[in-house]
């Protein structure tokens, strides 16, 4: 990656241009003196006069200029080495609070907070300001952006490309127990960590035709745009580990090219004046909060061209020197396509090098085949994306046009090999013809891309053989695997430091960058100070939980309970549902006095999960979720036995607080629809046991920790594949079933909602005559599986053995992992030392 945009500008020298930048405080007392500089200079406040926040952003940015000089160098050494790097096109980065990570990675976190405290400031109090860039939906933005801390950390040239919304996923709120939508308004505090580049703009085009028309006997076809907008870039720094490294993570804002029609507002027509502005700053006003089912929104295809088009011409102006031979780059650039959302990337790569820098069609072909690869990350159908040809040749009519080209000749190919097997040609072709005309973009990106990748085994696999298995046989050899991975710097250095402490004494401290070190816990499972230790661990992060969700929420989380967490976007897929058919099936039993309260294991149930605002039917179950709390929290036949708490607007932050401290993670989704899971992998990291079915990655996670420490249920893919095809009927297993009966008839009874038999009844009869994600199949294996949970509970000193088990095997769930694999099977760029 050679020079990105050089953030003071691309003068000649670059010694010259570089201002003498701040020496690392590496003392208390620089860091007070940068401290107060930037209270004065930055804020223009003095220590005293200075408001919460504005020590706030003094230290992020004493932080960051820390950060600075290592940024500058790594961008000249990355221009210098001219090394082929990575391009990560993602449509979201779940970032989560970057002062804690930056101070990690610069090692500053005890001179900060050392001089803060001179200065009479506590720094836990400037953390709590920070409001965390919530730019992503779910499991894929946050991927996205442990993959980025892991190619900085690993000296990977590489850059994140995205976007800059004004508005993230949006604020949950409960208002009776029902989530309430409210704007994630991010940015109104300023945002230290960004460097804006206006003067570094790109100009993205919408609208108008194509013509055609003839240059030296050749016809070309040109785009005539009908409408444009500014691309302003905003750095961000990605610092790694401990290795002085700072890579770039780069998004767009989006800005009306000429910002205000001063005749049109002096014609008295306000609005219109400023009406294109608007239109064209809402290309990046706000994230869509949808994680599964497209809803195919012009606005939507618009970011996903806005930010790529900026990017792909950000890439060649400023990361390839002048003159370079095009025909070289895939020596020297893999973009990576963070899911189908970024894809339109490749006919816009097409359409620079044939129109623009007029390569030949089938040599330009030949250059993106090799320099795009894709990631999908679902298995849903309709969560793969489709754009009707309607809108995408009235937005982008020349983009259509070249993926019109590369179906014939995709399909020509296909043709070729197989004979003209109707049937085939149409399943395969990048255009479906019904319902509506529309481009299959999970389709392009798998002709274009010169590897397609799950992320996880099973997903993988499931996506040779049933969801592309006519594109696995035409691509011998494009289909492959990664794994995916979290970053232990944040979900195990940061937010658990008792337990990362632990194990540095236990193994040394090289196990933050090389967590499959973690295999040297297993002979301390065996010991029982080490398990003591460790349960102290897990006993400290439950009362600093127990903390933030009185302060938070005004929760009281009760002492020696076991913490049954399922924190992740509410989708029917990943069954919440069977989660609450198990707390009412346990408070059935007690207030059926089947069982007496006092024989059952104490569990606080914690949920965490937003719903897509037009998904009602997750809506209702986060309404059940909450009113069966409300009725079994203040029910005096428990005893106070089960609790069920459900904080509000779970993001990145309050996983840091909930993971560290859970004894049980849930990965109940339904075998075959859930792609990977990272959760998973945070939780057993963390030292919680899994119940889950074998879906995703938990088959890998299962065949690490071993079947002793780990409780699986339920049906595994082929089962239900098998059941599905003999005709599953939801009802029969309801009768069959008499825990199951009096659990359903219960909420259908109305004793979750004051006898209103109304307002759960969708959610009743769904799951009797319909299940699609086959809870009731699975329900007496699940139950089973939890009455397990509680028998291996009572015995804490095993249950402690199996917790520093799982983390001893769960190495392999590094992020830094899941880059190696990256590099060696898909994008060949190794790191630059
Ligand atoms: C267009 C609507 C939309 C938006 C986002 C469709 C699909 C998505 C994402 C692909 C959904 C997502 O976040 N998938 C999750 O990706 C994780 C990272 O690979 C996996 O671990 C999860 O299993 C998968 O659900």
């Amino acid at each position: 990656m050679p020079d990105q945009i050089s953030p003071v500008s691309s003068k000649p020298s670059h010694a010259l241009a570089l201002a003498p930048v701040p020496t690392p405080p590496s003392t208390v007392d620089g860091f007070v003196k940068q401290f107060l500089e930037n209270l004065n200079l930055e804020r223009g406040v003095t220590l005293s006069t200075a408001s919460p926040n504005d020590r706030y952003i003094a230290l992020a940015t004493t932080v960051r200029d820390f950060l600075v000089a290592r940024w500058l160098e790594d961008i000249r050494r990355q221009k210098e080495a001219q090394a082929k790097g990575v391009c990560y096109l993602s449509a979201e980065y779940l970032l989560g609070r970057q002062l804690d990570n930056n101070l990690l990675a610069t090692r500053l976190t005890d001179i900060a907070t050392e001089a803060l405290a001179a200065c009479g400031i506590d720094i836990d109090e400037l953390r709590a300001l920070e409001v965390e860039p919530g730019l992503g939906n779910g499991g894929l933005g946050r991927l996205a952006a442990c993959f980025i801390d892991s190619l900085a950390t690993m000296s990977v040239p590489s850059i994140g490309y995205g976007i800059r919304y004004e508005y993230g996923i949006f604020r949950q709120t409960f208002v009776d127990g029902q989530q309430v939508e409210q704007p994630d308004a991010w940015l109104t505090l300023g945002s230290p960590w960004e460097f804006a580049h206006p003067e570094a703009a790109q100009t993205i085009s919408f609208g108008g035709y194509t013509e055609t028309f003839d240059e030296g006997g050749v016809t070309r076809s040109r785009w005539v745009p009908g409408w444009n907008v500014q691309a302003v870039p905003y750095n961000y720094m990605v610092s790694g580990y401990h290795n002085g490294r700072v890579n770039t993570l780069r998004l767009w804002r989006a800005v009306a090219t000429d910002a205000f029609d001063l005749r049109i507002f002096n014609s008295g027509d306000y609005e219109k004046a400023v009406r294109a502005q608007t239109y064209a700053e809402n290309i990046s006003k706000v994230l869509y909060p949808e994680d599964s089912t497209p809803q195919g929104k012009e606005l939507r295809l618009q970011q996903q061209y806005f930010f790529v088009a900026a990017s792909i011409r950000d890439f060649l102006d400023h990361m390839l020197t002048p003159g370079f031979d095009l025909s070289k780059l895939p020596d020297r650039v893999i973009f990576q396509l963070n899911d189908t959302h970024p894809v339109i990337a490749v006919p816009e790569f097409m359409r620079v090098l044939v129109d623009e820098e007029h390569m030949e069609w089938d040599a330009a072909w030949e250059i993106t085949q090799q320099c795009f690869a894709y990631t999908c990350h679902t298995l849903l159908p309709e969560a793969l994306e489709v754009w009707s040809v309607e809108l995408l040749g009235r937005l982008l009519p020349r983009h259509l046009e070249i993926i019109y080209r590369i179906n014939d000749e995709f399909l020509a190919a296909v043709r070729e090999r197989f004979g003209d097997d109707e049937m085939r040609i149409r399943n395969m072709s990048i255009i479906a013809e019904s319902p509506e005309r529309s481009v299959r973009m999970a389709y392009l990106a798998t002709v274009a891309g010169a590897k397609v990748n799950g992320v996880a085994e099973l997903h993988s696999q499931l996506l040779r053989e049933k969801v592309l298995p006519d594109f696995d046989e035409f691509y011998p050899g494009k289909f492959t695997n990664v794994t995916n991975g979290v970053t232990p710097r944040r979900f195990l250095r940061l937010a658990n430091p008792g337990l990362a402490g632990l194990i540095t004494d236990a193994l040394g401290a090289g196990w933050t960058v090389d967590l499959e070190r973690l295999r040297g816990l297993e002979s301390f499972a065996e010991d029982p100070e080490f398990r003591a230790r460790f349960a102290e661990v897990k006993a400290a992060n439950k009362r600093v939980l127990s903390d933030v969700l009185r302060a938070r929420d005004g929760f009281e989380v009760s002492d020696g309970h076991m913490l049954d967490v399922m924190v992740k976007r509410l989708h029917e897929y990943k069954r919440q549902m069977l989660k609450v058919l198990h707390i009412v099936t346990s408070y059935e039993r007690i207030v059926s006095g089947r069982v007496r309260a006092e024989d059952v294991q104490g569990r606080a149930f914690i949920f965490g999960a937003k719903a897509a605002p037009g998904y009602v039917m997750a809506k209702r179950i986060i309404h059940l979720i909450n009113a069966v709390g409300e009725v079994v929290n203040n029910d005096p036949r428990v005893e106070g036995r089960l609790q069920v708490l459900f904080p509000p607007n779970y993001n990145v932050t309050l996983a840091e607080r909930v993971i560290p401290a859970a004894d049980l993670s849930e990965q109940i989704s339904l075998a075959g629809k859930e792609a990977s899971g990272t959760g998973n992998m945070k939780f057993a990291l963390n030292g919680a046991l899994t119940i889950g079915t074998d879906d995703g990655a938990n088959v890998e996670i299962r065949e690490l920790v071993g079947d002793d420490n780990f409780f699986l249920f339920g049906m595994t893919e082929p089962e239900v594949e098998e059941l599905w095809t003999r005709g599953y009927k939801p009802a029969e297993f309801y009768q069959q079933d008499e825990d199951l009966r009096r659990a359903i008839d219960l909420i259908a009874s109305g004793a979750f909602s004051n006898g209103d038999r109304t307002v759960f009844e969708p959610i009743v009869s769904n799951l009797l005559y319909d299940d699609r994600f086959m809870v009731l199949a699975d329900y007496a294996s699940y139950i089973r599986a939890q009455d397990r949970v509680d028998a291996a509970y009572a015995d804490q000193d095993a249950w402690t053995k199996a917790a520093i088990l799982n983390i001893a095997r769960c190495g392999f769930f590094s992020s830094d992992r899941s880059i190696r694999d990256y590099i060696d099977r898909i994008w060949h760029t190794p790191p630059m030392l």
